[in-house]
């Protein structure tokens, strides 16, 4: 018998996971045998999640892509060959000169997202290579885009309290967020403050693992969070449940939300929201004597149309208790500004000659592929999967097999989008790259250094636009550059003191480093915002023509179909990434559509047969689970499958809109209505 040298080394989560892992990888001569938790890593703590224990089944998979391809058969067949890197770069290199000469840069649109959370690899090299090209510019709105603005009127960034103080907590409330799959360091840390004394209680449309994991569940009615949080206030404020002097000395506008609260009675927030006003009541009483108190705020309630007041009006609940004096007091929706990086030195958008290039959203790429002037002639998608993951598929589908136009896809596998590729791209899995993560949850900076050589002729994003730059003949000193060089310039502290002494040399040492150090927190000395102080009433919402003071807003879909649906995530997958994994798919078991038993009594359905959910922009199918997991007239379909292969139309954002949420440009996802049919 042979021996075999075994070595575990460190590594990072790279998904789009709020939590990212430290990981440790045991190797047997170069490959990997298995994946587990760091048990260094101070936040992760040598858990993870069942996915990414998978994962070797991912990089290993038999049909990760390998080589280049170029199309041969008619768009949305898969029908390629392969091809060399030289020939496929030639052929996108003058395809985009043409394109240059013929219609402008501005005819070629990117199109990428997390599928990597790599800051070279998903905001590096990639934004530096289009903004010297002259690219359309792409608003990358389609996750958090509402709720981040909305959250930055009230407190100026995203700025929570470190995860790490929510041990500390005694009220803990999970506000549209599915905490136990979406983020389950988090529940790790409400289960250990419980331990010591803490009541958990889970707000949301659907009935689901965090609601069995949370001491208490508050079924509220889709896009009505605003109006809740309105009727909390109302209670707080007529019972002197509010932190004067905090109020004084770190909000402005305390007086017109007063004055909005009042008119939110609780009977009236019942007839909104579906919660029952005593219940309404003894919720606000709890928040308003509980110390500390802290409000985990998901990212579910914002892909609404009124998505960005409901998150604005949650974060000002804290304020007016004074809950973030306390250490595990506050709030949080995310906490991306403590470790926020030099973007415009690693993204350079001073190379762009037209800073009035136009700008696409992201979450209306349907319409963009059919209707810009100049027409999207090149589409370049790498660290996402639009034709899953973006609304109106049926729209995006047909601007995808527009003949006039040229499609780029870059993955590690043939997703759907690459049905409508003209030439397929090999990408590395991140543990064949050099990479910085930040989390957009706790405050640790991770390097991650390469673990396997590439496989096959798999490129990373960043050598991709890299040699790509090289062959347009861009600037060698802004593209021939190294992986550490751009780290270095991303660490540049000048713009974030939070990041002083953050060091390549540092995190070689220690795998990661704090922003901010230890004791890092939101510093009420002064806040982001226009005013420095939490804004209750927001002087730049007025002047954008928002509603300066939070107000609840009716979601906008005409009420012709029966059923309001909300199409989340789901536990096993993250987005579409992982759904071409068995073992993972066999978790989930099928794509299902949660309806409340009366409304399936009325409709003459059953538990576990398939049903057509449709509405004017397309249908699915889907099998129905019906029960009390819902409120009547709503519907909770979870996870971003892919086309199934017998055509069975299961991915659910035929039914999504592409209109966009009240601020930021944000996806509406969760604001569909729709109707159920009998599949006969
Ligand atoms: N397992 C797993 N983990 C993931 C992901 C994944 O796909 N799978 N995706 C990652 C990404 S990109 C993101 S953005 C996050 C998302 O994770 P979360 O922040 O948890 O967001 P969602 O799961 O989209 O929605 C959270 C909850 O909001 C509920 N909800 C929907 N509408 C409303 C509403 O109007 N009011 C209230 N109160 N609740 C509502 C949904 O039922 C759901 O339980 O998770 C990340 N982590
Ligand atoms: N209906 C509905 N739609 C949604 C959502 C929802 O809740 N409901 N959630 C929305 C949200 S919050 C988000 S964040 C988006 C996510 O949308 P996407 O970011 O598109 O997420 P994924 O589906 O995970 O696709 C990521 C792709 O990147 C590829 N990839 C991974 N690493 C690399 C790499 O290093 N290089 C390259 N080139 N490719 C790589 C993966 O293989 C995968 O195919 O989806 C949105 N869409
Ligand atoms: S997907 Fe999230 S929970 Fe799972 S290992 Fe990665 S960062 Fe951790
Ligand atoms: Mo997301």
């Amino acid at each position: 018998m042979t021996s075999t040298a075994s070595t575990t080394v460190r590594s990072v989560c790279p998904f789009d996971c709020p939590d990212a892992c430290g990981l440790a990888v045991t190797l047997e001569d170069g490959l990997i045998t298995q994946i587990t938790g760091d048990k260094e890593h101070p936040v992760t703590r040598g858990a993870i999640c069942n996915k990414v224990r998978q994962l070797t089944d991912r990089v290993y998979h038999p049909e990760r892509l390998l080589y280049p391809m170029k199309r041969v058969g008619p768009k949305g067949t898969l029908a390629f060959e392969r091809i060399g890197w030289e020939e496929a770069y030639g052929e996108i290199v003058a395809r985009m000169h043409r394109i240059m000469k013929e219609q402008g840069a501005e005819a070629i649109l990117p199109y990428s997202f997390y599928g990597n959370m790599g800051v070279l690899n998903a905001e590096g090299m990639d934004r530096r290579f289009f903004h010297r090209l002259g690219a359309s510019r792409l608003d990358r709105t389609i996750c958090n885009a509402a709720g981040a603005e909305g959250y930055k009127y009230t407190m100026g960034g995203s700025i929570g309290i470190d995860p790490e103080d929510t041990v500390h907590t005694k009220l803990f409330l999970i506000w549209g967020c599915n905490l136990v799959s979406t983020n389950m360091h988090q529940a790790m840390l409400a289960a250990e403050a419980r331990r010591k004394g803490a009541k958990i209680i889970h707000i949301d449309v659907h009935r689901n693992r965090t609601s069995s994991f949370a001491d208490r569940f508050i079924h509220i009615r889709p896009g009505t969070d605003a109006a809740l949080a309105l009727g909390m206030m109302h209670v707080l404020i007529r019972d002197g449940l509010i932190d004067r002097d905090f109020i004084h000395d770190h909000t402005v506008g305390y007086d017109e939300l007063a004055a909005q609260a009042a008119a939110y009675s609780p009977r009236l927030v019942e007839d909104i929201t579906g919660v029952p006003a005593a219940e309404i009541e003894e919720l606000a009483v709890l928040y308003g004597t509980v110390s500390p108190s802290f409000i985990r705020i998901g990212n579910g309630l914002q892909h609404h149309d009124n998505g960005g007041m409901a998150i604005r009006t949650i974060a000002c609940l804290p304020a007016l208790t004074g809950a973030w004096r306390e250490r595990g007091g506050g709030a949080m929706k995310g906490n991306g500004w403590y470790s926020r990086l030099n973007a415009d030195k690693i993204e350079r958008p001073d190379l762009l000659q037209d800073p009035d290039v136009r700008t696409v959203n992201m979450n209306q790429l349907g319409d963009a592929l059919h209707e810009l002037n100049p027409p999207v002639h090149m589409l370049f998608v790498y660290n996402s999967n639009p034709a899953i993951v973006a609304p109106d598929q049926n729209r995006v589908r047909s601007g995808l097999l527009r003949e006039d136009l040229f499609t780029v896809v870059h993955d590690l596998f043939l997703t759907d989008t690459c049905k409508y590729a003209d030439i397929v791209l090999p990408a590395t899995s991140h543990f064949e790259n050099t990479d910085l993560y930040t989390s957009y949850w706790h405050l640790y900076l991770q390097l991650h250094e390469p673990i396997l050589e590439p496989m096959g002729e798999c490129k990373s994003n960043f050598t991709l636009f890299k040699e790509l730059a090289l062959r347009m003949c861009f600037e060698k000193d802004v593209f021939d550059i190294s992986e550490e060089q751009m780290i270095r310039d991303a660490l540049d502290s000048e713009h974030n003191p939070l990041l002083k002494g953050i060091t390549v040399e540092g995190l070689k040492q220690y795998g990661w480093m704090k922003a901010g150090g230890e004791g890092s927190g939101p510093s009420f000395g002064r806040l982001p915002t226009p005013s420095g102080k939490i804004e209750l009433y927001s002087e730049a919402m007025r002047r954008s023509g928002l509603p300066p003071v939070p107000v609840h807003a009716p979601l906008r879909e005409p009420e012709k179909y029966p059923f309001l649906l909300t199409t989340g995530p789901n536990h096993s997958f993250i987005n579409s990434t992982f759904a071409n994994q068995e073992k993972l798919r066999k978790l989930e078991k099928e794509p299902l559509v949660h309806m409340h038993a009366d409304d399936a009594a009325k409709l003459g359905l059953t538990d576990g047969e398939k049903v057509i959910v449709r509405n004017d922009r397309g249908e699915a199918r889907l099998t129905l689970r019906t029960g009390r997991d819902v409120l009547p007239g709503v519907l909770v379909t979870q996870g971003l499958w892919w086309d199934d292969a017998g055509g069975g139309k299961q991915a659910v954002n035929a039914l999504t809109p592409q209109r966009l949420a009240d601020m930021g440009g944000g996806a509406t996802f969760f604001s569909n209505r729709v109707e159920v049919l009998k599949l006969r």
